[in-house]
């Protein structure tokens, strides 16, 4: 079912991350999810797999893969299960990832070996309670301090995956630094490790969906950090986080992706067991014909996204295709797992059957990253609206 023509390198990483996924992930995903709980344990598990890293070079001890390997390894990990699909990706597209495209080489010897073990997380410090979409619109200020040759910085940050458990080594922030000539604010991105005096990083919980990943609200008060802390140059940092973003798109794409191929088979499989009218529902057109109409989308969607992943590969402006790939695979991936939890009917509304679960974690993916709204204005800017 919904076969690749990839390498044999690329299948032999599907199937491995596949059977981590059915073996140790699966079986603790629903009281993961029921407890709210970030498991380290299973965090750990994955970074001995290699999924922490993935494209980071191996001269800073990561595993130096290519993009389409990393999002094959997101997308195998959200078939079964998004919170632990979501830890990944956050930390590879926009943890290690700004750090490994943008750092200096200082920056990377410090910090990029132990981001690669799955015994340390670094996020992503864009979001601000009334900066979302608006990403410009941050309030968060860092001031040089010339007597110190320090940065401090004040404000705070919102919905911030991984960056609020015992294994988070650090964040990337976006600050405030000055005005431009045109009148706009300089925004720059800092290294700011975890734990740091002024620095609070609170757990969000609470939440419909993603439950066993965690999600963390910061505070800045006179945070110092020192003048090399600084990601790339003074005034790049929208620039960065934007550059970011589109990485990111691909892993989200990826998790939709994953998301709908899991609740198609679960629905099929359902359905091939489940009878109503003496016969098993997937010979009534009422529900073969959604399970047609989900494999054609997730057939579609997958065709979107790894032409993306080959874009940047090769070098190619691929900033539309991610757009279009993390827009369509959230639609595909919600369509799946709608159309699979009304196939399971009552059922599906029960936590007992992961299709709730899937059903929950798919709404993230037309709002995290960039909401389905900001997918059509990229869209719309590339195709010269
Ligand atoms: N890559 C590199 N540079 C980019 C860029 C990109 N993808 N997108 C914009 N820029 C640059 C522009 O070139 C421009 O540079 P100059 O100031 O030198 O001219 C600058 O950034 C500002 O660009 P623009 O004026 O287009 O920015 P807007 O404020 O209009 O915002 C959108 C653009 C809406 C696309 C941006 O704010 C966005 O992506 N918002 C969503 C944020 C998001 O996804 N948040 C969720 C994070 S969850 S981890």
């Amino acid at each position: 079912m919904f076969q690749v023509e990839e390498s044999e390198e690329c299948t032999m990483l599907r199937e491995s991350v596949r059977k981590f996924a059915e073996t140790e992930i699966s079986p603790l995903a629903a009281q993961l999810d029921r407890d709210e709980e970030f498991c380290i344990p299973l965090t750990h598990k994955m970074g001995e797999l290699g999924l922490f890293g993935t494209i980071v070079g191996t001269e800073y001890g990561g595993q130096g893969l290519d993009y389409y390997s990393y999002i094959i390894c997101v997308e195998e990990l959200a078939r079964v299960d998004s919170s632990q699909a979501a830890t990944i990706a956050a930390h590879n597209s926009l943890g290690a990832g700004p750090l490994y495209y943008f750092g200096s080489e200082a920056q990377k010897k410090k910090y990029l070996p132990g981001l690669s073990t799955g015994k340390e997380l670094w996020s992503f410090g864009l979001t601000e309670a009334e900066a979302g979409s608006d990403a410009q619109a941050s309030k968060t200020t860092a001031v040089y301090d010339v007597a110190t040759a320090e940065w401090v910085i004040n404000g705070s940050k919102l919905w911030i995956t991984n960056s609020a458990c015992e294994l988070t080594k650090g964040i990337t922030v976006q600050a405030i630094t000055g005005k431009r000539p045109d009148g706009r604010n300089e925004l720059s991105c800092f290294l700011v490790p975890v734990p740091s005096p002024g620095l609070t990083c609170r757990a969000m919980k609470d939440k419909m969906m993603w439950r066993a990943s965690n999600t963390g609200e910061l505070f800045f008060s006179d945070v110092r950090v020192p003048a090399d802390a600084i990601l790339g140059k003074r005034g790049d940092g929208f620039e960065i986080m934007m550059q970011t973003l589109d990485n990111g798109r691909l892993s989200i794409a990826a998790m939709g992706l994953g998301l709908a191929k899991g609740a198609f088979l679960l629905t099929l499989q359902y359905a091939k067991e489940r009878r109503t009218f003496g016969k098993p529902i997937c010979q009534h057109q009422a529900v073969s014909f959604k399970l047609a109409d989900m494999a054609m989308r997730i057939e579609a969607a997958q065709e979107l996204l790894y032409k993306a992943c080959r874009f940047k590969q090769q070098g190619l402006a691929f900033q539309k295709l991610a757009a279009m790939a993390k827009l369509y695979c959230s639609e595909v991936a919600e369509f799946c797992a709608r159309e699979g939890q009304q196939t399971f009917g009552g059922y599906g509304l029960m936590k007992e059957y992961p299709i709730e679960r899937l059903y929950r974690d798919a709404a993230l993916l037309r709002i995290g990253e960039g909401t389905s709204e900001i997918q059509r204005l990229v869209i719309s800017r590339y195709i010269g609206c």
